[in-house]
């Protein structure tokens, strides 16, 4: 069983869109196997997306999500990456298709409402960031 890491970014906890994201994994029968609320500080942003380092936008996306609490948890699933990665729609929210997360409430490129760990040895990466084996459930 494959896993995942989805994170309701900062703009979408404050936007008051936890329950819309989470009725949408539910109604599309993800399982949510683990959950909890974190306010990052930069340094913990700048190391869940160490892989951006070198891109122009790493100062900007790390101050983003380090700016208010964000909604973590762990989805199980068969090919729930790719799965996860259609319910989110597009990096570029303009490009999202219809009727996904990121096309109904995203405003920008960077403020785009939700993560997906992009394969499996980034979600192994990004769960183990924030979860420890005890807050794993099933
Ligand atoms: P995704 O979250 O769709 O996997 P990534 O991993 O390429 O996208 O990028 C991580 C995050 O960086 C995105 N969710 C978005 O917030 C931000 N981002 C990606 N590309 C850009 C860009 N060109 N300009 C600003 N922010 C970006």
């Amino acid at each position: 069983m494959e896993k995942t890491l989805s994170i309701i970014k900062p703009d979408g906890v404050s936007r008051g869109l936890i329950g819309e994201v989470i009725q949408r994994l539910e109604k599309n029968n993800f399982k949510i196997i683990a959950m909890k609320m974190l306010h990052m500080t930069k340094a913990q942003a700048e190391g869940f997306y160490a892989v951006h380092k070198e891109r122009p936008f790493f100062e900007s996306l790390t101050d983003f999500m380090s700016s208010g609490p964000a909604v973590m948890m762990v989805l199980e699933g068969e090919d729930v990456i790719s799965k996860y990665r259609e319910l989110m729609g597009a990096t570029n929210y303009k490009e999202a298709a219809e009727g996904t997360i990121r096309a109904d409430f995203a405003t920008d490129i960077e403020k785009n409402i939700v993560h997906g760990s992009d394969a499996p040895e980034t979600a192994a990466f990004e769960i183990g960031y924030f979860f420890n084996s005890f807050e794993i459930v099933g």
